[in-house]
């Protein structure tokens, strides 16, 4: 078992064959300009600063061979499991469906759509595609984590009030144990990141805990874990 002394509220501890590594939506669709993220008028810059440390986490992660989840959010090409208030959002022209220079602004298959090249998974790692914010609607994301036997998520990802905080109450409320590590999420508003990370860890870790990403590098062993047969 390893321990996170220094997480909010409190002490967090998980083992690692339990526990994976979940990296929501690291996509050019959020991060980059041109894509979703930038459409609805935001500053994409904002959420550059989780790619080093996401980076050095994922490097450590697959040295000890830790379980390791990607997500993305987007749409099938002709839209059908797009809601109709979502696909209303956004500037006329801009909105999910429509061209934009990295391809249709939130499709599946676009260049867009899909992680940042800092961040490619692995040929091994799940990529999980979600039409919502919550990773576990209308995807198979829980009965992966089931076969694999994960009871802990180290919570990475973008943006923090959004898709991270909806993972959170959603695997919240089906038993897993969460750690946000505040470092390696982001938000287009400052202000919201903040009030997000509080809103989890407050009322004793009303929806998990927080920590920093270092924290949980440190802890981690040398030794790699052994494959299980
Ligand atoms: C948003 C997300 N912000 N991945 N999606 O629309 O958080």
């Amino acid at each position: 078992m390893l321990t996170i002394a220094a997480a909010r509220p409190g002490p967090y501890s998980f083992d690692l064959s339990t526990t994976a590594l979940l990296v929501i939506d690291m996509q050019r669709d959020f991060l980059e300009p041109g894509g979703f993220g930038e459409s609805l008028g935001n500053d994409v810059g904002q959420l550059r600063s989780t790619i080093a440390p996401l980076a050095a986490l994922l490097a450590a992660a697959r040295a000890v061979g830790m379980s390791i989840l990607h997500t993305r959010e987007g749409h099938r090409p002709d839209l059908s499991d797009c809601p109709p208030a979502k696909l209303s959002r956004g500037e006329p022209s801009k909105r999910i469906g429509d061209p934009g220079p990295k391809g249709r602004i939130l499709v599946r298959g676009e260049y867009g759509h899909d992680i940042i090249d800092e961040l490619t998974p692995l040929p091994d790692e799940p990529v999980i595609d979600k039409p919502g914010k919550g990773a576990f609607h209308a995807t198979n994301l829980d009965v992966l984590l089931t076969e694999r036997g994960i009871r802990s998520l180290l919570v990475t990802g973008v943006t923090t009030e959004v898709c991270v905080h909806t993972t959170v109450r959603e695997a919240n409320d089906r038993g897993y144990e969460c750690l946000v590590l505040a470092d390696c999420v982001g938000s287009y508003f400052p202000e919201f990141h903040r009030v997000g990370l509080d809103m989890i860890a407050a009322q004793g870790g009303i929806f998990g805990w927080v920590a920093d990403s270092a924290q949980v590098r440190a802890a981690l062993p040398t030794i790699p874990l052994q494959p299980s047969s």
